[in-house]
């Protein structure tokens, strides 16, 4: 599948990860490391071994991965000798080859993408990028564009016009956005739409008004009139560069930025039926069909039915009703569990921006942020905050100009002084600390000791084995000091996938040893995931909406992490920073393990 968004990786613990692996999945990996050694320039004869290999095992009529959960040996395969059947028994065992995840790591993440494109295998990616540089679809986009690409050895004008096709599809087809810049483009897309005379209502649908993450395309609701073109006036919008499709009642398109808008126009009559069908989720709409069919209703894009009568369909409201539903509120509409929640009177009360009194991760111009304390502090206090903790790198992480001791007992000193002079304000004395490659922190227990917390977070060796990070993690949430793990996932929306390790096992050891997660809200990571904080609040464990400001106005960001929570089902005191500063201070000292 071109241009996948990174998906969590299978944790050991998984079921998913139980499963045994079919032969062709074990040859899909071989084949990766071929393509992969091929972009290094390794030794052919290698190449070719592994594609061999790759062949042999689709080949095969039995599956191997039950003779070696049996503890059988492998019988002789042709082209597979002593070294690849190692292979096979480490994939079959860990789910994955240690020489991948190593390949992998070594190349740029979007040349690993650049492969499954129609027409480019691994030696012409390796004349992209290594005569032009190119290492993501978006630059192999823009290069063709500009015709840069048809004068590389072995492509020429008409693949380069292929390539050029297949990439704007495919990024258009599978591409998920940050919800951040999504949302502005749909405002002014709604915006644009409410203007056309004869146009009532224009809304958000679909992932979008669910407030997901990340966002596969826009959809539109418009309700007007039957004698409205509202799809005419659509697709002349100024920003369309491609029309997918139009009629009467819905029309897609392009925009520049490759982005896809969906708009669907109804009756005002049926607006509320039309905006529960839309705005999803698919699983919810399942749910609260058979919800329904359960009452001898028929639920369709355009009402309740009772036999042939239209019960509801004007507002949301008078849809749930009709099923005998309270209304549900779109971030909890993903079909996991909550019409049964809904039916027992059991909706959670969910956190709202306003109930956020402090922030607990962000930086200032002594590491990589953009303000000073001062700054960072009144920017906070306009936000509507009480406390806000400062946390700048540490030294380690060098590109970010991270502290060392001296310059953090400087701060210290700082924001002493600081507080004396704020009034309705509280800086808090903190640290992102690095975590090292072994677990250890980045700075000495005597210094971290002296702040009122500690957030540690991984800014290195991304790709260690799920084992490796986990251990690694385990490590420094052990530390007496620390606090909150920080953007645990460490994944950049469309940069960089999720680190490889058992988030259960993390989750369970923050529950016994009574630390944070943070749920970061900076736009491009939302890390950790809503399904994720749903597992950590069922053990226990308390959530840290924070915003890793790295300049003043990064506090506006908080609403995002705010809506992740709640579509993770989290109440107010779910959340470490809806306390009060004098909680917040008790269950700090407690080392974590304080009641409030
Ligand atoms: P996205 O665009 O991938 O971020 O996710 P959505 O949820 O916006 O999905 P999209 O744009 O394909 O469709 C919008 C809504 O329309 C979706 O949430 C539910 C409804 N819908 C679309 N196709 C189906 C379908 O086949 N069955 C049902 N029950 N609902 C559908
Ligand atoms: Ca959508
Ligand atoms: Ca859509």
């Amino acid at each position: 599948m071109p241009f996948a968004p990174p998906v969590p990786a299978l944790q050991p613990s998984s079921p998913q990860a139980r499963r045994l692996m079919g032969n062709d999945e074990i040859a899909a990996i071989f084949d990766d490391i071929a393509d992969l050694l091929d972009i290094e320039d390794a030794n052919p004869f290698r190449i070719r071994a592994y594609r061999n290999a790759a062949r042999t095992l689709r080949a095969l009529s039995f599956g191997l991965a039950p003779l070696i959960t049996r503890g059988e040996s492998l019988p002789k395969l042709t082209g597979v000798g002593v070294d690849l059947a190692g292979k096979i028994n480490e994939i079959v065992v860990t789910g994955d080859c240690a020489l991948r995840q190593r390949l992998q790591s070594a190349v740029p993440p979007g040349l690993v993408e650049l492969l499954s494109i129609a027409g480019l295998g691994p030696k012409r990616v390796k004349h992209l990028y290594h005569d032009l540089g190119i290492a993501t679809a978006q630059q192999l986009c823009q290069a063709a564009e500009q015709g840069r690409i048809r004068h590389l050895p072995g492509f020429g004008e008409k693949l380069e016009a292929r390539l050029l096709k297949a990439v704007q599809e495919g990024l258009a087809k599978e591409r998920r956005w940050p919800l951040a810049f999504v949302e502005p483009v749909a405002q002014r897309m709604t915006e644009y739409l409410r203007q056309m005379p004869g146009v009532e209502i224009a809304t958000v649908a679909g992932s979008l008004r669910r407030l997901r993450d990340t966002i596969g395309d826009i959809d539109i609701l418009v309700a007007a009139g039957p004698s409205v073109d509202v799809s005419g006036h659509f697709i002349r919008h100024p920003d369309v560069t491609r029309v997918l499709a139009k009629g009467r009642t819905r029309a897609s398109v392009l925009l520049g930025s490759g982005l896809q808008v969906d708009i669907r126009v109804v009756k005002p009559g049926a607006y509320g039926a039309a905006l529960v069908y839309f705005t999803g989720s698919k699983a919810h709409n399942i749910a609260i069909r058979q919800r329904a069919q359960k009452q001898g209703l028929k639920l369709n894009e355009y009402g309740v039915f009772k036999a042939r009568e239209c019960v509801a369909s004007a507002t949301e409201d008078s849809v749930y009703r009709a099923l005998g539903l309270v209304w549900i509120v779109p971030e909890l509409r993903e079909g996991r569990g909550e019409v049964e929640a809904a039916l027992a009177g059991r909706l959670p009360g969910l956190i709202e921006l306003n109930d956020l009194k402090g922030d607990l991760h962000a930086h200032t111009r002594a590491s990589d942020g953009r303000n000073s304390l001062e700054e960072m502090a009144c920017a906070a206090q306009a936000a509507g905050l009480h406390y806000l903790a400062i946390t700048d790198h540490s030294r380690s992480l060098r590109v970010a100009h991270g502290l060392d001791t001296d310059r953090l007992l400087q701060q210290i000193d700082q924001i002493d002084a600081l507080n004396a002079r704020l009034q309705g304000m509280t800086l808090l004395k903190g640290i992102e600390v690095d975590i090292l490659e072994d677990g250890s922190l980045d700075l000495p227990d005597d210094v971290l000791g002296r702040l009122d917390l500690v957030v540690g977070a991984v800014h290195s060796h991304f790709s260690l084995s799920s084992r490796q990070q986990t251990r690694r993690l385990l490590k420094a949430m052990e530390h007496r000091y620390f606090s909150i793990l920080a953007h645990p996932l460490c994944r950049l929306i469309n940069e960089r996938a999720p680190l490889n390790m058992d988030l259960p096992a993390i989750i369970k050891a923050a529950s016994a040893r009574g630390c944070c997660l943070e749920l970061n809200a900076q736009p491009q990571r939302m890390d950790l995931f809503d399904i994720h904080c749903q597992s950590a609040k069922e053990q226990g464990v308390l959530i840290s909406i924070n915003s890793d400001a790295h300049r003043s106005a990064d506090f506006s960001c908080l609403r995002y992490g705010v809506a992740q929570a709640r579509r993770a089902w989290l109440e107010k005191q779910d959340v470490l920073n809806t306390r009060s500063l004098s909680e917040l201070k008790t269950f700090l000292r407690n080392g974590g393990n304080g009641v409030i």
